[in-house]
């Protein structure tokens, strides 16, 4: 009896660590596991969500262009519920930058860039495009149905380089 006894407490005495570093390390492996998620995961804007992986309904190209301009080279309008698949062009010497968002999500945006130039959005909803390059974007359209599409380079939004819709 006593024998059996001290053997419980010996394998309660050895089990015990090992099944507290696997939660440890499940815990650990999770966490990580949310980390890695919350990172690719993205975001959620006003007027929609990136469709990564969705049939678009429409493709709409897009030129930029050193006089400041974002030309939406398709008279298709855009309505609600919409997944558009942009194609955007850069078709002048410097870099421009085209991002979808609602009027006050592009204006903390720029508030953010002021303080850090070179943290342009990767989260989907903006893309900066090379001279002379192109890039494409997969947007779905929903909710807020004002939608401001900005190249929030340094000096080009205030230079005009903006572009508003009411889907
Ligand atoms: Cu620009």
């Amino acid at each position: 009896m006593n024998k059996s006894i001290m053997s419980l407490v010996i394998l309660g005495a050895i089990s015990t660590p090992a099944i507290a570093e696997m939660n440890s390390h499940d815990h650990m492996s999770s966490e990580m596991g949310m980390e890695h998620n919350a990172m690719s995961m993205p975001s959620v804007s006003a007027v929609g969500m990136p469709a990564n992986g969705a049939q678009p309904d429409k493709v709409i190209p897009v030129v930029l262009s050193d006089d400041m301009t974002i030309q939406f080279k398709s008279s298709t309008p855009i309505k609600p519920g919409d997944i558009v698949q942009f194609v955007i062009m850069n078709k002048g010497k410097q870099s421009h930058e085209f991002s979808i968002g609602s009027p006050k999500e592009q204006a903390d945006y720029r508030a953010m860039l002021s303080s850090m130039p070179n943290h342009h959005k990767t989260d989907g909803s903006s893309v900066v495009v090379k001279p002379g390059q192109a890039q494409r974007m997969l947007w779905h359209f929903h909710g807020t149905t004002t939608v401001e599409f900005d190249c929030n380079m340094s000096g080009h939004y205030g230079k005009g380089m903006t572009k508003t819709l009411v889907l």
